[in-house]
């Protein structure tokens, strides 16, 4: 097959494409949006005006003299039978086109005031954890579940520029306009992306650059050593700060609208300040300090912790990591320096509570970063639909008077779950996730339901009453908590198979030095980070949240187990203990899983055959893995426990 066209069908674009439209405007950016406007005219019949007429149903118009890419907003209205959207840059006409586009017929019926239309953050991007050369654990992308990279195979760049351009059309109709070409963690031959290999990044930059997407690149600390022959990367050293700004310079001679530098330090093996006895601030500065000159700014990762902890150790809290770190060097960061942090305080988890570092500092531009790359959420064989989850953490209100997404004022961050497969996400339907992401990055505050009716109506077509859409809808939209239902309970994390982490293994990290642990005995399971009797993590929250994480009687069932460690028969909010949760949950989440591949069966005709196929075929997997989370879980606990399920099923 050849690439999928996701939420972009030709069907996408008939009410628009059976039209005649007038796109007014100069620039690279109105450029694409004729480009665009021309293509659906020639598959569905309508027409591209051209000079003073006023013969038209649409109107797109720049009202600025330049297409700066910056302006994002638009206006649209429709008014005495037309439809018009003006837009003051280039990329707020691209973006006011898909938004036409979304709405299909509707954008062309009744007449609608004028609406403006504007982005809450002006940073939506997607970090690639994409490899140049394969590495030899890792593959060609770290956690990639679909497939090659788009960017980079076998070491070299894959220069398949339509591949890459019908990426960033993809990215650009969700709203995305930054990219991350290569991994943080950054390896010998990923590092001279940097320098002597720029032009390769700049060729990915000049393909992406028509869809107003900004290209970015992870940077190793080290670089001074491993690619200037400096003796040292000390941040303050003058040497250092000469050799970045050179380099610097050089990369915006090749990418003169180059978004900035990742970087991932003193964090699972990367080098970093701290081998010189400097603090982040000064690290992130000084890259900060290279990059201003050009406008750019460093995404410096908050996601620092001791990955060989001892797991005797009872008082080191991985958890405390990121803010105990961090909220020390509040107000030392660069106005172009940005913290970006994971959203919870471990990793990714399918249930964290949000990382407390979001509400502690109040001067610093903070990034938060989500992953689309499903690593610990199914890798890409489940289906599991994230968009209520980021949906809950970005609505979080971590402060009494601010969310999370109105914290990150820095940017929205997805890992993303793109590769060279042909779905571009492994999973057909791990599409859903990347559109998500780009449409809750736009608006931190919108309805993920009614993102997800987007995403089905673009995909699969808008017929009302016809078609898959309530089939497609009731597979995804509950499909996160069902996955927690069969996997770790409670919030607790972990209980992956190591390495890989796809698959139960209750016990795989639980003496590791990695900082992940349930503490399960005869007992009870979970992890106390009260201030009272624990590590004290609770008490990284604002008053308000402390006081309600810190007693188990107050802490929200679905968190109990990674703020407490309980009695097996403790009774949660919702009547049951423990025990019996783990168990019902369990059962309840196979059957949803069991379920949803009935519902997905009876799709048959109604979706295009290799996508059902492909589903259909991934749903037996997932089935299968349900079922080894569920009996694996179940059983452990039993046999901890010793208490028997109330309903009497077979416990192994
Ligand atoms: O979740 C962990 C992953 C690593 C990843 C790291 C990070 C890129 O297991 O593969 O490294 O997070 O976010 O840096």
């Amino acid at each position: 097959m050849g690439i999928d066209p996701a939420w972009l069908p030709s069907a996408a674009f008939r009410a628009v494409g059976s039209r005649s439209t007038l796109v007014r405007g100069s620039g690279p950016l109105v450029d694409t949006v004729r480009a665009e406007v021309g293509a659906a005219c020639r598959d569905f019949g309508g027409r591209v005006e051209h000079g003073a007429g006023d013969d038209f149903d649409l109107l797109l118009e720049l009202t600025g003299d330049t297409d700066g890419t910056d302006g994002e907003g638009f206006t649209y209205a429709r008014e005495d039978g037309r439809t018009t959207v003006t837009a003051s840059g280039g990329r707020g006409l691209l973006y006011g086109l898909f938004h036409v586009v979304r709405l299909g017929e509707e954008a062309f019926r009744g007449s609608t005031a004028r609406q403006t239309h504007r982005p809450a953050v002006g940073l939506r991007m997607l970090d690639h954890w994409d490899n140049v050369a394969v590495h030899p654990v890792m593959g060609q992308v770290e956690r990639g579940y679909a497939g090659g990279s788009l960017f980079w195979r076998d070491g070299r760049a894959r220069g398949e520029p339509e591949r890459v351009r019908a990426y960033g059309r993809l990215l650009a109709a969700c709203g995305i306009n930054a990219v991350a070409v290569n991994n943080v963690n950054v390896h010998a031959t990923e590092a001279r992306l940097l320098t002597d290999r720029i032009g390769e990044v700049a060729f990915l930059a000049q393909v992406l650059r028509p869809y107003g997407i900004r290209t970015h690149l992870s940077v190793t600390f080290a670089a001074p050593i491993v690619l200037g022959g400096l003796p040292t990367a000390d941040p303050l050293d003058a040497r250092v700060r000469a050799w970045w700004a050179a380099a610097t310079a050089r990369v915006y001679e090749a990418i003169p609208d180059f978004g900035g530098y990742v970087v991932k330090a003193d964090s699972e093996g990367q080098p970093g300040p701290f081998a010189y006895g400097r603090s982040h601030a000064d690290g992130a500065n000084m890259l900060a300090a290279a990059l201003a000159p050009y406008g750019g700014s460093v995404h410096w990762r908050a996601f620092v912790y001791d990955h060989r902890q001892d797991w005797r150790d009872r008082s080191t809290d991985r958890a405390r990591a990121a803010y105990d770190h961090f909220v020390p060097l509040d107000g030392e960061f660069a106005d172009n320096a940005v913290l970006q942090v994971k959203h919870g305080p471990m990793d990714f988890q399918v249930r964290e509570p949000v990382s407390p570092l979001i509400g502690a500092m109040p001067r610093t531009r903070l990034a938060v970063e989500v992953q689309a790359t499903q690593e610990y959420t199914g890798q890409q064989r489940h289906v599991c639909w994230l968009g209520p989850m980021w949906s809950e953490v970005l609505r979080f209100p971590i402060q009494q008077e601010s969310s999370v997404g109105e914290l990150a004022r820095g940017g929205l961050v997805a890992v993303s779950n793109v590769g060279d497969d042909p779905y571009w996400t492994g999973h057909p339907l791990a599409q859903a996730n990347l559109y998500t992401f780009g449409r809750l990055a736009w608006d931190p505050g919108a309805d993920p339901g009614a993102v997800l009716d987007e995403w089905i109506g673009l995909t699969f077509g808008r017929e009302a009453g016809a078609g898959p859409h309530a089939g497609v809808r009731s597979v995804l939209d509950g499909s996160w908590r069902t996955y927690e239902k069969y996997t770790a309970p409670l919030g607790v994390g972990f209980m992956v198979q190591p390495g890989h982490h796809y698959g139960p293994s209750v016990d795989g990290y639980e003496y590791s030095p990695w900082g992940t642990y349930h503490f399960a005995d005869r007992d009870g399971v979970g992890v106390d980070r009260s201030v009272a009797s624990g590590t004290g993590f609770a008490g990284q929250y604002g008053k308000a949240w402390a006081e309600v994480y810190e007693s188990p009687d107050t802490c929200p069932d679905e968190l109990l187990l990674f703020f407490h460690h309980v009695p097996y028969d403790h009774v949660l909010k919702s009547g049951k203990t423990v025990i019996q949760h783990i168990y019902d949950t369990h059962f309840e989440g196979v059957a949803e899983v069991e379920a949803a591949r009935e519902v997905w069966a009876s799709l048959a005709g109604a979706v295009d055959p290799g996508r059902h196929a492909r589903v259909a075929e991934l749903f037996e997997e997932q089935v299968r893995s349900a079922r080894e989370w569920r009996d694996q879980i179940n059983s452990y606990f039993f046999r901890k426990s010793g208490v028997p399920d109330e309903r009497g099923r077979v416990l192994y």
